[in-house]
């Protein structure tokens, strides 16, 4: 069970093994449902989920194996917390400062009650079986998309258009949503890492950017492509080159207890040396599950080391201003030795 795994981090760090869960995706990666109000897991007794009546039937239906509390309307939730915990300490995930108060009010007093991200933080990086599983469909889903995007790009066809038929396909292939808001980036707006969908027409000669992810059972994947529409000039080429060398070179260096700092410095390194180095300008990627942006973070300040279980993006990205930018990302799965790509759409202009 994940609950005994929290419990047992959280005597290792000699804290409370109580805890009252709030943020709604700790909520679904302990539970497997999605629409409750807290979670308390006890050392002993009982795990407790509380509903509110219009996903009280849906709560008891799929959340199995733990006790469904209804929260009726008007009803207090800290104070019925307070009441079903009973004096313990508690561990607690994440709360708005003025939740965090009433919480504090009802179990007596602030000395109840710990922070404790951190631990959910930890656990949730480490993949079960499972979930590498359903991330996995979620990548061919992505791969669908991208494969879409290859085949349907042309000069003339606008940015929307171009992400309406990628998420269509996706959902075609079984995709729950869209991971994200789906990024289309043509010409010069490519040199944009967060570029939208605009109502622009591609033109002959554009990159485009393609930055899109599935969705399975909660689970996400994470992909980015960039293409030409049309035949790529020697300086595109040898930039998406310089991107390709320094995505495959980071991903060579995945392994377990590699620190995240130097898998970015790879990357790093090889598109510095191609004298871009001030065009590289965010993370080199991030951890992906039941969010798309979890940990670990793959960044030049991150503390974080890569640890087998973890899922994370690879995503160096090249982006000359007034003139466009490439990125190239995969989801990957750190194994006993590697990295293994979960996201296998062809890497080509
Ligand atoms: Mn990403």
């Amino acid at each position: 069970m994940r609950t005994d795994k929290l419990k047992q981090a959280a005597k290792n760090q000699t804290k409370p093994a109580n805890f009252a869960v709030f943020n709604p995706t700790n909520i679904t990666y302990f539970t497997g449902f999605q629409g409750a109000a807290a979670l308390i897991i006890l050392e002993q007794g009982e795990n407790v989920l509380y509903v509110s009546g219009v996903n009280y039937e849906q709560a008891k239906a799929e959340a199995k194996g733990f006790t469904i509390q209804l929260l009726k309307r008007g009803e207090n939730l800290m104070e019925k917390i307070a009441q079903q915990t009973a004096g313990a300490k508690l561990c607690v995930d994440t709360l708005p400062i003025e939740s965090w108060r009433a919480l504090a009010k009802a179990v007596g007093g602030e000395e109840k009650l710990e922070p404790a991200t951190q631990l959910f933080r930890n656990l949730r990086q480490i993949k079960e079986k499972e979930e590498i599983d359903l991330i996995r469909e979620a990548c061919k889903m992505a791969d669908v998309g991208i494969k879409t995007a290859q085949e349907t790009i042309r000069p003339g066809l606008t940015e929307k258009e171009l992400a309406a038929e990628v998420e269509y396909a996706m959902r075609k292939a079984g995709s729950d949503g869209v991971a994200f808001e789906t990024i289309v980036a043509r010409g010069v707006c490519c040199a944009y890492p967060h570029g939208t969908v605009m109502g622009r027409s591609i033109c002959e000669g554009d990159f485009v950017v393609v930055d899109l992810g599935a969705t399975n059972r909660f689970y996400r994947s994470d992909i980015t492509r960039t293409f030409v529409a049309g035949k790529p000039t020697e300086k595109q080429q040898r930039i998406f080159d310089v991107v390709r060398l320094a995505q495959q070179k980071a991903i060579e260096a995945i392994k377990p207890q590699t620190p995240t700092k130097d898998v970015d410095a790879v990357a790093r390194r090889v598109i510095a040396e191609a004298g871009f180095g001030e065009y590289f300008v965010h993370n080199l990627g991030h951890g992906v599950g039941l969010e798309v942006h979890e940990a670990p973070v793959l960044s030049p300040d991150s503390k974080d080391i890569l640890d087998e279980g973890n899922v994370v993006t690879v995503e160096p990205g090249i982006y000359i201003p007034e003139y466009g930018g490439v990125r190239i990302e995969d989801t990957v799965l750190v194994t006993s030795d590697g990295a293994e790509r979960l996201t296998k759409a062809p890497t080509k202009l």
